[in-house]
């Protein structure tokens, strides 16, 4: 209580921001899940001891705002308590000083909060080099709080970031993992979809679909399809009769490498909720280029990560270069992250031949979590990050701390998907609610 991380092998807790990360990751899911009482802990913790002002280092932007910020935007939404809403505030207030520390009007990857920002920023280094998914993810919890607040101050501070960014996108739509934000432009040449570069692309849609989809946004939705059409025709390739996303330097088609991050398996549900927003061919669309055929090619891919071992764990890596995908060498780790089961969430809800196809993926998921990442000697159901998975199940360890991620997104994601309910009822419906790239929810505006 109060700590940021857990460690579950060793049961001891750690600091990273010193903000109870773990419990503002969380709160949404134990409303859902009708922990009451844990609720009920962790907001009297937040009203006597969370205080942003107890961060004294530099620590990361994105990760305080898709967690932090996104886990108490859906707090107050949910329960409409202002404690949420005063400590979201807060913390923005804090963040919104680094904002005009660079020209782009981005705030750089690692930021001072507390007192006298500015002044500490200056005497220290702050790199002036952050990634796309971090500069371009903030849209939905800023917007969010300037509609909560009625203070346009937020909006308009990651509206001017992001005009920076998607102004630097070079012609072919494809973003590299390096943003210089000096002089607003991408370096390298690198092409992915996974780590640095994933949640650009699923924000792009997400704040097109949430803010009404308005005439002001539009740049947004063109930008994500031309992203989409640039990413098949560049870094798609059938590997093994598979559907992959894979990796390559631009310009240099031979560098091409037939694997993908777990992170990479976002793809398929944003694709999914686009199409369920009439792009990409729409819900019913077959043709081969449509966002839904793509979507359910992929999430079978994504679903064969975990399929390669006898664990029935994906690692951290996956290479399709095998006849069954495996886990890279030195990546067979799994974290229990979120994106393949988030994947099967979304085709559940939206695919209109969803069957019961992908709950039974997930069925299949959740009992090897069950089997493999269940720490030995522990309560049931206390599950770690699991080693070597290249090994076998008698040879895999568990090990380091258990992220916030696992309780925001994971088991929420694995409870939703059980929930049988179609996608307009049930807790979360998605055609009233719209998550962030935490799976922290909030309203669709009209
Ligand atoms: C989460 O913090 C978010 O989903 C983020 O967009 C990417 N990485 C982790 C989960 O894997």
């Amino acid at each position: 209580m109060g700590k940021d991380e857990f460690n579950p092998v060793k049961g001891t807790c750690s600091d990273w921001f010193n903000i109870g990360l773990t419990i503002l990751d969380s709160l949404d899911t134990l409303i859902l899940m009708d922990f009451r009482d844990e609720y009920e802990a962790s907001r009297l913790w937040a009203a006597n001891s969370l205080s942003f002002y107890n961060i004294n280092d530099k620590v990361s932007s994105f990760e305080l705002v898709i967690r932090a910020t996104g886990g108490m935007n859906t707090a107050y939404q949910l329960t409409s308590d202002s404690l949420w809403l005063n400590k979201s505030v807060e913390l923005a207030d804090m963040l919104l000083e680094s904002f005009n520390l660079t020209n782009s009007g981005c705030p750089p990857q690692d930021v001072y909060l507390g007192h006298d920002i500015k002044g500490r920023s200056k005497r220290n280094f702050i790199s002036t080099v952050t990634s796309p998914a971090e500069a371009g993810t903030f849209q939905l919890e800023f917007r969010t709080l300037s509609q909560m607040t009625g203070d346009p101050k937020y909006a308009v501070a990651v509206d001017r970031c992001m005009s920076s960014l998607m102004n630097a996108v070079p012609t072919s739509h494809l973003v590299t993992p390096q943003f210089d934000m000096t002089d607003a432009t991408f370096h390298g040449n690198r092409l992915c979809i996974g780590g640095s570069v994933d949640s650009y692309y699923e924000m792009l849609v997400k704040n097109w679909i949430v803010w009404g989809k308005s005439v002001a946004d539009n740049g947004l939705r063109v930008a994500f399809e031309k992203s989409i059409t640039a990413i098949f025709d560049t870094l798609a390739r059938t590997v093994h009769d598979k559907l992959i996303i894979g990796e390559m330097y631009e310009g240099h088609p031979n560098s091409f490498l037939a694997q993908m991050d777990h992170l990479a398996c976002f793809l398929p549900g944003t694709l999914a909720i686009g199409a369920l927003h009439g792009l990409g061919g729409g819900l019913y669309g077959t043709g081969e280029n449509d966002y839904m055929r793509r979507a359910r090619r992929l999430t079978e891919s994504c679903f064969s990560m975990t399929r390669g071992l006898e664990v029935g764990l994906a690692g951290e890596i996956t290479s399709f270069l095998p006849l069954v995908p495996v886990p890279k060498e030195g990546q067979d780790i799994n974290f229990l992250r979120p994106e393949i089961v988030e994947a099967l969430y979304y085709m559940d809800k939206i695919d209109p031949w969803a069957g019961d196809k992908y709950k039974a993926m997930g069925r299949a998921m959740w009992k090897d979590i069950r089997r493999v990442a269940q720490i030995e000697g522990k309560e049931d159901g206390m599950l770690a990050t699991t080693f070597n998975l290249r090994g076998g199940s008698k040879n895999v360890f568990h090990g380091g701390k258990l992220h916030s991620f696992v309780l925001a997104e994971t088991l929420k994601y694995f409870f939703l998907l059980f929930d049988e309910r179609p996608r307009s009822e049930g807790p979360f419906a998605l055609d009233k609610w719209m998550y962030n790239t935490e799976a922290h929810a909030v309203r669709i505006a009209k």
